[in-house]
């Protein structure tokens, strides 16, 4: 069969996530009128003709006006089911989703408002449907580590619910040491460790993430094949990136998808994942990512079959879990 029909049916894993990147125009549209949210956009035309970046910082601007819309425990519901809703159709059958509670907190929303609406979506999709989902606590890095700090207080009540903490928006003069107390309290209480380090930032913010952070995994972490040492490191020691290609484009990370490093560095033996980060807003979701592999990569099923292995041993679930993926 043509490779972009198996590709659609292949098991897969996704790792990156950002719950908010994957609000739809229309539920945003439904929401804003609902919640008398006034925003710039009058239709889905409207709204998607916006998804158009010059990079991180252009499209993090979009990102949370989107995200404003949002108030009530059904709107955080919706957001999870519509996401959940597509990982069926996509063959996703596990997923780690970033949560970033910090977003709504201007608006009045609190922590158990966004909790009730994900966790009720979650737990109807492994009833009804036997899926698999984690969620990590992802930190705003544009605000102070204190305010990451008691972001993680007010998590408590949800440490069960949280397999990792994160660390995502805007990477340049925010390097991943401004949040070393943060790191150290969260390993300290038993979470998994990822962070956002070499999208748009530079190796040195990778070296700091594992050394200084001590992450198990990095989001994105393109920009490390600047270092030979550091590819070096990162091959040695299997930790894993979590690598989103067609976000790297639509934020001009590379100029066009036929540059991407991603099989680059899957041959140089990282351990490289596949993930959509933020698929409504950078038109696909995960297939549409391992399709874009193939056209412009000519991206092999051996290839397509690594990529998901890696994504299932890169994963948080038990090792008992994990084997039966792999
Ligand atoms: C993000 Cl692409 C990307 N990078 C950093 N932070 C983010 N939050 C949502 N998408
Ligand atoms: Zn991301």
């Amino acid at each position: 069969s043509d490779i972009h029909s198996w590709l659609a049916v292949m098991p897969k894993a996704e790792l990156h996530l950002h719950i908010d990147g994957s609000l739809q125009a229309s539920r945003l549209l439904q929401l804003a009128a609902k919640n008398g949210v006034a925003i710039p956009y009058d239709s889905v035309e409207s709204v998607q003709a916006a998804y158009e970046f010059e990079d991180l910082q252009s499209f993090l601007d979009l990102y949370y006006l989107g995200a404003s819309v949002l108030r009530d425990e059904d709107d955080f519901y919706w957001l999870m089911r519509d996401y959940l809703d597509k990982c069926r159709e996509q063959k996703i059958v596990h997923t780690e989703i970033m949560v970033e509670p910090q977003t709504y907190l201007p608006y009045g929303v609190g922590i158990h408002t966004v909790m009730a609406g994900f966790k009720r979506a979650i737990a109807e999709a492994k009833a009804e449907w036997g899926q698999s989902a984690l969620m990590m606590l992802s930190l705003l890095r544009h605000l102070s580590e204190d305010e990451a700090l008691a972001m993680l207080e007010m998590a408590e009540p949800f440490r069960d619910d949280f397999v990792a903490i994160g660390l995502a928006s805007s990477e340049m003069g925010h390097p991943p040491s401004k949040f070393k107390t943060l790191y150290e309290t969260a390993r300290s209480r038993g979470y998994k460790l990822v962070a956002h380090a070499g999208e748009e930032g530079p190796p040195e913010y990778i070296w700091e993430a594992i050394q200084l952070l001590g992450v198990d995994r990095i989001d994105h972490g393109v920009r490390c094949v600047e270092d030979p040492a550091l590819v070096a490191h990162l091959v040695h020691k299997q930790i894993p990136l979590t690598v989103c290609p067609l976000s790297n484009v639509r934020l001009c990370v590379f100029d066009r998808m036929q540059d991407h490093n991603l099989l680059n560095m899957l041959e140089q033996g990282l351990c490289v994942t596949v993930n959509s980060d933020d698929p409504t807003y950078f038109g696909g979701f995960m297939n549409e990512n391992f399709s874009a592999l193939a056209d412009a990569l000519a991206l092999s099923r051996e290839q397509a079959k690594q990529l998901a292995a890696n994504s299932f041993r890169a994963s948080f679930l038990p090792d008992d879990i994990k084997a039966q993926y792999l």
